[in-house]
């Protein structure tokens, strides 16, 4: 599916009402190279910053949302298990919005897939929401385009706002307070010649120690880095817009590089630090080091975990995995290019 026409929501709000209707969709993972990290509004989930991310060709979730009669408790089940925790409250908390949106008081059963390792900063909250959102628009009738999805998935995590669109996307942050209008992802038109790919080098697929919600409030609230971190963000959003245009993959990749090295120092600074990055991590950056001191065009970005994403070209994806699997022994490589928007896959099984 072409990034510019991504796909819209028409389902049937009479079939939704009797309580039979089935919305199923599926959506990949995003990467961002200019990060989002810090809110300025926690219940809207507003960003202080606008960030631009890579859509994944791989590790999509599927979600279906199906309507039960009643109006108890939502089911849901993540990966084959009962969700519990967290992860139940916010998928309800996500679901009670869809209903007072729709007027369809019915309570949902919801089937969650995903095909990363979840908690690993590896974006499944990002490839999870977005499934959810569109789903879950389906079932309760929601008549809405790319640009209202992609509001609504922000709403369930800021990241999945991203992951409604294929290629790449920037999420702006929005300008208003008090109201979410302006605050959505948009497809990103990048030069012909660019054929990106990132290679994913999972060295630890555990979740993680601190949830990124929890992270990124507390470098908001403590870090003597945040701000500086925030300003450059803004002047590196605007290079890598224009690298991106113009297809030069050194130049995203250094702008990249640095905004998520930036973003990692304001977590370092932290009070208390939070520390995401491990040994393992390292290792890799300095094979990412040795590519480029070789001559490959080869640039890392890191998310709220240890995993490494190298991005590089195309054509030089498996000479890239390949130095990744030699420098950190153990770390699994998958090799992504960019991938599709969410979509629906069957409105009304
Ligand atoms: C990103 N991350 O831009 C950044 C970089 C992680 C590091 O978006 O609180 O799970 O649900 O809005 O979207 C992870 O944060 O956070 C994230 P919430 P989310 O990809």
């Amino acid at each position: 599916m072409p990034a510019d026409r991504p796909d819209t929501v028409t389902p049937s709000p009479e079939r939704s009402a009797a309580g039979t209707a089935v919305a199923v969709a599926v959506a990949h993972p995003n990467i961002a190279l200019i990060k989002y990290w810090g809110k300025r509004d926690e219940r809207l989930v507003l960003p202080w910053t606008d960030s631009l991310s890579m859509t994944l060709d791989i590790f999509p979730t599927t979600t279906s949302v199906r309507l039960a009669a009643g109006d108890g408790d939502d089911t849901v089940t993540l990966d084959g298990a009962p969700a519990e925790g967290e992860a139940l409250r916010r998928v309800r908390a996500f679901l009670a919005l869809v209903r007072d949106r729709s007027g369809i008081r019915r309570r949902a059963v919801v089937e969650s897939a995903n095909t990363a390792p979840t908690g690993a900063g590896l974006a499944s909250s990002a490839s999870g929401f977005a499934a959810l959102a569109l789903a879950a628009a389906g079932a309760y009738g929601l008549d809405l385009d790319a640009t209202a999805l992609s509001r609504l998935a922000r709403r369930g995590s800021g990241s999945a706002a991203r992951s409604v669109f294929g290629g790449f996307a920037v999420w702006h942050a929005g300008t208003a307070t008090g109201t979410d209008e302006s605050s959505y992802a948009a497809p990103v038109p990048v030069g012909e010649g660019l054929d990106p790919a990132l290679v994913v080098a999972v060295v630890d697929a555990g979740p993680k120690a601190v949830s990124s919600r929890a992270a990124m409030r507390r470098t908001v609230d403590t870090s003597p880095l945040y701000r500086s971190w925030a300003a450059s963000s803004r002047t590196d959003l605007v290079d890598l817009r224009a690298a991106l245009a113009r297809g030069d993959l050194e130049a995203v990749g250094e702008i990249a590089e640095r905004n998520a090295f930036g973003m990692h120092a304001a977590m370092l600074a932290a009070r208390p630090a939070v520390r995401y990055l491990s040994p393992a991590t390292f290792t890799v950056l300095d094979g990412v080091l040795r590519l480029r001191r070789e001559g490959t065009a080869a640039y890392a970005t890191m998310d709220a975990g240890p995993n490494v994403k190298v991005l590089c070209r195309r054509a030089d994806a498996g000479r890239v995995a390949a130095a990744v699997r030699e420098a950190a022994a153990g770390a699994r490589v998958h090799i992504a290019g960019p991938g599709p928007g969410a979509r629906l896959l069957d409105e009304d099984r």
